[in-house]
């Protein structure tokens, strides 16, 4: 029966085995799977469009050749995750139709626009970098085909922080002008990076919210006993606060949050608490940034409709044999 079903399940997690698409699994698990997996689908897509408001306004040739090319990676990011989550039962149309009638979330940090040349950077350097240490140990997660796709995604990822730290130390060594850019970009994409891409915080002080967020703590844990997640928010906040300081200093520009210091004891930078309310506020729900985004890629999806009526014609036409 299905406890025996369990039991085998259990004993795959504890032998640290992964689990395949054909192996039997409790519903919670396949449905905490889809909502992780397809929100972090979601977030790449959406994620291209501040960055690809600059495509026509690079500086250089080069300079656009290489943000093509890193726009182009986050599209593919997406479809590898929606082909993990269709392993698990549900379809991709369904899936685009949950994010664009707001029933499924993506990362929030791109609520926030792109202002300047300088974003391009900020983006890439602190979000690809924010969005690689949360990844990295997605890599060992417990369902095979999500560990698999994110293995490729983390490489990419990791080059993409490369570039997004050569435009901003670009712009250091520039004139002041374009030094204050990069300042103001990192001004702002700053808590965007460090609040949103680890999720709320593990354990929450004060606050009406308190109840809800007990309840986000309660689900981390269960997520972390099913070997999705490896590390809870806060560790793998931490750890982006310690890989960022110094590549700040190196560059020459600040972290806008006066806490940062490091801590001998602790042998880890501090920095500012990321408390429920903050996290919530940062969320930008509603704004109108918010609208574009969805709306944009509404007008994306429509765009393409014919595309995918031909798709289907000419599988159609494959099958019927009468293109042989
Ligand atoms: N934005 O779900 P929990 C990338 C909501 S990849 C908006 O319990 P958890 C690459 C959440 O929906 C970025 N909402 O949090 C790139 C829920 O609300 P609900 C994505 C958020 O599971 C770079 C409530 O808060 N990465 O960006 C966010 O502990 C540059 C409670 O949260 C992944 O998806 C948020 N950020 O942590 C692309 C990685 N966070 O639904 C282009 C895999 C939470 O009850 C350019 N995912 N909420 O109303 C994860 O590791 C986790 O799912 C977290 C969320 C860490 C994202």
């Amino acid at each position: 029966g299905v406890e025996q079903l369990n039991a085998h399940f259990e004993a795959l997690l504890a032998a640290g085995e992964q689990i395949e698409p054909r192996d039997w699994m409790p519903d919670g698990y396949r449905r905490m799977l889809v909502r992780q997996i397809s929100q972090h689908a979601h977030s790449e897509i959406i994620g291209m469009q501040p960055e690809g408001a600059w495509l026509t306004r690079a500086p250089s040739l080069h300079r656009k050749a290489s943000l093509l090319a890193k726009v182009q990676d986050e599209a593919g990011h997406g479809l590898y995750l929606y082909s993990a989550a269709e392993t698990l039962g549900v379809s991709r149309a369904d899936l685009l139709d949950a994010l664009h009638s707001g029933h499924q979330r993506y990362a929030a940090t791109f609520n926030h626009p792109a202002l300047t040349w300088a974003d391009t950077g900020a983006i890439a350097w602190l979000t690809d970098g924010a969005a690689v240490v949360n990844q990295a140990p997605l890599c060992h997660t417990s369902y095979g085909p999500y560990a698999r796709a994110m293995r490729r995604v983390c490489q990419e990822e990791a080059f993409h922080v490369r570039q997004g730290y050569d435009v901003l130390w670009s712009l250091c060594q520039g004139t002041p002008e374009q030094k204050e850019m990069a300042q103001d970009a990192v001004n702002r994409w700053w808590l965007p990076a460090v609040a949103l891409m680890f999720g709320p915080p593990d354990t929450v002080a004060g606050g009406s919210d308190d109840r809800t967020a007990a309840m986000g703590a309660a689900v981390s844990q269960r997520s972390m006993a099913w070997g999705i997640k490896r590390h809870t928010n806060d560790e793998l906040r931490q750890r982006f606060v310690d890989n960022v300081v110094p590549q700040a200093e190196r560059m020459g520009v600040t972290l806008p949050d006066p806490a940062i210091r490091w801590n001998e004891e602790r042998g880890h930078y501090d920095f500012s608490p990321i408390d429920w309310q903050l996290f919530r506020g940062a969320l930008g729900d509603g704004s109108q940034c918010a609208r574009q985004r969805l709306a944009h890629r509404v007008a994306a999806h429509e765009d393409g409709a014919w595309v995918r009526e031909a798709v289907d014609a000419y599988a159609a036409q494959l099958a019927d044999g009468e293109l042989e």
